[in-house]
C-alpha cells in the first residue's frame, strides 16, 4: 500500500452490502457478517469520503432460486451472459432484509448505489452488472469527484467484494480490501479463490488496524 495516510484526499471507503439478508438471521446470512458492523464504523470515522452499496433485487429476481421450478439454492445454472449461481430469495427491494443493519453508523456516508434491480440480470460488483456490460455508475461517480483509492469492506468477501474490488482494478483504480471488515459465504473454496484472484490483481488485503 502506498505511504499516503488513508482515509482523507482522494480515497473512499465502499460499504458493501452490510444488510440484514447476508446478516444472521437473514435470508441469505452471511456466517458472523453481523461482526464487520463495529469495525466498519470504527475504519468509517477515519474516512471522509463513504460510499455504501445495497443489493436491491426486485420480487422474482432471476437470481432467486424459487424463480426456477425445480431448481434449488445454491444450484448454478446458464443463463445468457454465462453461469449464474441461484440465491434464496434476498433483499427484495423495501424489505427488511434488504434493509441497511440498523447498529451501521454511517451517516456521513454520500452515496448508497443500490444494484441487482435489472429484473433478468444479477450484480455482484459494484461496477458492472453480471453481463459484464451493463455500467452501475460507480466508477464514472468517483471519476467526477476525484476519488482514486477505493478502500473495500462488506458484505459477501467471495461475490460482491471480490467482484467490486477486481472491476475497480480494471477501472483503473487502486484497490485496497479490508479483510477482517469483510466475511465470506465460502460456496466451494471461494474464499480461497477470491484471495487468489485478488493477489494476481495487485489488490492490496490489509486488515482494518493498519488504519484505525
Ligand atoms: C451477494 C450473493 C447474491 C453479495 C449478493 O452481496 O455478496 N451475494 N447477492
Ligand atoms: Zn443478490
Amino acid at each position: 500500500m502506498s505511504k499516503d495516510r488513508p482515509g482523507a484526499g482522494r480515497d473512499v471507503l465502499l460499504v458493501v452490502d452490510v444488510q440484514n439478508d447476508f446478516c444472521p438471521g437473514g435470508n441469505l446470512a452471511v456466517p458472523r457478517g453481523d461482526e464487520v458492523v463495529p469495525i466498519i464504523n470504527r475504519l468509517a470515522s477515519a474516512f471522509a469520503h463513504v460510499v455504501l452499496t445495497q443489493d436491491w433485487h426486485p420480487a422474482g429476481h432471476r437470481s432467486f432460486a424459487s424463480s426456477h421450478p425445480g431448481r434449488r439454492p445454491y444450484e448454478t445454472i446458464q443463463v445468457a451472459y454465462g453461469a449464474q449461481i441461484l440465491w434464496p430469495d434476498h433483499c427484495v427491494q423495501g424489505t427488511s432484509g434488504a434493509a441497511l443493519h440498523r447498529d451501521l453508523q454511517v451517516a456521513h456516508a454520500q452515496l448508497v448505489l443500490r444494484k441487482g434491480y435489472h429484473c433478468d440480470v444479477d450484480s455482484y460488483s459494484a461496477f458492472f452488472e453480471n453481463d459484464r456490460r451493463t455500467h452501475t455508475g460507480l466508477a464514472g461517480y468517483l471519476r467526477e469527484r476525484g476519488l482514486g483509492r477505493i478502500f473495500i469492506v462488506g458484505l459477501a468477501l467471495d461475490f460482491c467484494v471480490r467482484y467490486s474490488a477486481e472491476d475497480g482494478r480494471r477501472e483503473g483504480f487502486d484497490v485496497v480490501v479490508i479483510e477482517d471488515a469483510c466475511r465470506g459465504i465460502d460456496l466451494d473454496n471461494s474464499v480461497a479463490a477470491t484471495r487468489r484472484a485478488l493477489q494476481e490483481l495487485e489488490v492490496d488485503r490489509i486488515a482494518a488496524g493498519a488504519i484505525v
